[in-house]
């Protein structure tokens, strides 16, 4: 079972006006597409596929193999980043649990805002934002280069956000800032940000 491209969990308008579908038929159709398609050409062994998607990619970066772990990376990366989105998302309506982490870790939702977006901000160039869970269970704000992502520095990602320039070009232009305000307000999926955290600290 080679990578596939999973489907989109909504309709790619359910997000409009503050991701377009147009941005969903580039960054979902031809640029997760692409990553797929790479990295069954470059892996070794066919036989994997999107289960077993971590241990591949971790692979990869241990080896060395830079192509093939940007492409996984990145499969691994927007498959969550979709899911991370939904509509009528963001906001403080935030599950108990993640909500007290969110306190006692981030300094409360206004605080994990502003470090949450400023991370977004001053990441140079492409790359992503993160809330990570360390191997203790606590909860940090962080960002990563190109297609880098936590899980191979052994940190879980239970929140993350796309500011490659093809993430927001089309509908905030230059505006990274507002790009990331608005996930924050009006698109995270919550619901997801607490699987992920329910999933726990990474096993080594
Ligand atoms: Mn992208």
């Amino acid at each position: 079972m080679p990578f596939i491209l999973p489907e989109l969990p909504y309709a790619k308008d359910a997000l409009d006006p503050y991701m377009s579908a147009e941005t969903f038929e580039y960054h979902h159709d031809k640029h997760h597409l692409a990553y797929v398609t790479k990295a069954n050409e470059l892996i070794a062994d066919k036989s994997l596929g999107n289960d077993q998607i971590e241990a591949a990619m971790v692979a990869a970066y241990n080896e060395k193999n830079q192509p093939l772990f940007n492409n996984l990376g990145q499969h691994y990366n927007h498959m969550h980043f979709w899911n991370w989105m939904k509509k009528d998302g963001g906001g403080k309506k935030i599950p108990g649990a993640v909500e007290a982490k969110i306190q006692s870790d981030l300094g409360g939702y206004d605080k994990f805002k502003a470090d949450f977006v400023n991370a977004g901000v001053t990441q140079f160039g492409s790359g992503w934002a993160w809330v990570v869970m360390d191997a203790n269970g606590k909860l940090e704000i962080a960002k990563t280069a190109n297609g880098e992502n936590p899980v191979i520095q052994g940190k879980m990602p239970i929140l993350g956000v796309d500011v490659w320039e093809h993430s927001y070009y089309i509908d905030y232009r230059n505006a990274r800032q507002k790009y990331l305000e608005a996930f924050v307000d009006n698109m995270i999926n919550w619901d997801y940000v607490e699987q992920m955290f329910n999933k726990g600290p990474l096993k080594k």
